[in-house]
């Protein structure tokens, strides 16, 4: 029978199967040998209560944790926080660089209007949901993008996550969100990374301890291809590995773009940001 990892806690797996039936698993042996250690979204496959095989993943991000993801919703609150767009940009190359399809929450839109920011983020390319998750307005949009996918949320703390999460499950949980199975002392208990199933085949990770994701993976020259919008005017530039930063103006296609405003300054200033910080962990690691 096959399913899915639910949470890991040491060798103990949870896993829901075909029949939505929750499993707790040990994993056999030999994966330890082959370095292969089961994760929470892995597909396995499962026998009186032990897993014999994980299928192939999708993808699989090391911090947290976690394989299989489809996509991932990028909290950015309006104010108090107010938008962290250089993160969210970081966030959204890291999602194009691992494959996933990425889903941008405006949220706190009572205190501050969104719509040019979703407008600059919908014309990239991006599904944009504007939303009052404390008012409870944008969760039915939200909700629709949800369905038969592996979802993790990701934004800095206090952008609204759990007001989110704990919505979407119906305010079924405690206020530090769905997360919180609290002991005695009233400090959360559960730190692993959690799949809960909001519905059938459709998946919310909760990944305590990580607001957001590591994006040291990508190497600042394929830091372009993840500038969705850039990739049409890439090929229009003169040299072969074109930065977009340092080359002329009229040898760089980017360039051009952004001069006839086809291209955002706004993504492009942090293009350059994230190119530069990139770049230096490279020469740190490799010098
Ligand atoms: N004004 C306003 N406040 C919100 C909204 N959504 C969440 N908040 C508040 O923002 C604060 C942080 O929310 P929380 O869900 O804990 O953020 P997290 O750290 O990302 O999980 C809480 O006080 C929420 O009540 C919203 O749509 N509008
Ligand atoms: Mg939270
Ligand atoms: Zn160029």
């Amino acid at each position: 029978m096959e399913g899915i990892i639910i949470q890991n806690i040491s060798n103990q797996y949870k896993v829901v199967n075909e029949k939505d039936e929750i499993k707790i698993c040990t994993a056999r042996g030999k994966f330890k040998k082959d370095e292969i250690t089961p994760v929470v979204g892995d597909k396995v496959e499962i026998e009186n209560d032990v897993i014999l095989r994980i299928l192939d993943r999708k993808n699989y991000v090391k911090r947290p944790r976690i394989a299989n993801i489809d996509q991932i919703v990028f909290v950015v609150s309006m104010k108090e926080p107010k938008p962290d767009i250089l993160l969210l940009d970081k966030q959204l190359a890291f999602a194009e660089n691992l494959g996933v399809k990425s889903i941008i929450a405006f949220n706190k839109c009572d205190l501050e209007n969104a719509d040019e920011l979703a407008k600059l983020y919908s014309n990239v390319g991006y599904k944009t949901i504007q939303m009052q998750a404390k008012n409870r307005i944008g969760m039915d949009k939200l909700k629709e993008c949800l369905k038969n996918n592996v979802t993790v949320f990701s934004g800095n703390s206090g952008v609204g996550k759990s007001t989110i999460i704990n919505g979407l499950f119906n305010d079924n949980i405690t206020e530090e969100g769905l997360i919180s199975e609290k002991n005695k002392r009233g400090k959360n208990t559960t730190t692993a990374v959690t799949l809960y199933e909001l519905e059938e085949n459709t998946f919310i990770a909760d990944t305590p301890g990580f607001s957001t994701f590591d994006i040291t993976e990508i190497e600042y020259t394929n830091l372009d291809k993840e500038f969705i919008e850039f990739v049409p005017y890439i090929s229009d530039c003169k040299y072969v590995g074109c930065s977009h930063i340092y080359e002329d103006v009229r040898e760089c296609g980017v360039k051009i773009a952004l001069d006839e405003e086809k291209i955002s300054k706004s993504r492009y200033e942090n293009y350059k940001k994230i190119y530069e910080e990139l770049k230096e962990k490279f020469k740190r690691r490799y010098n």
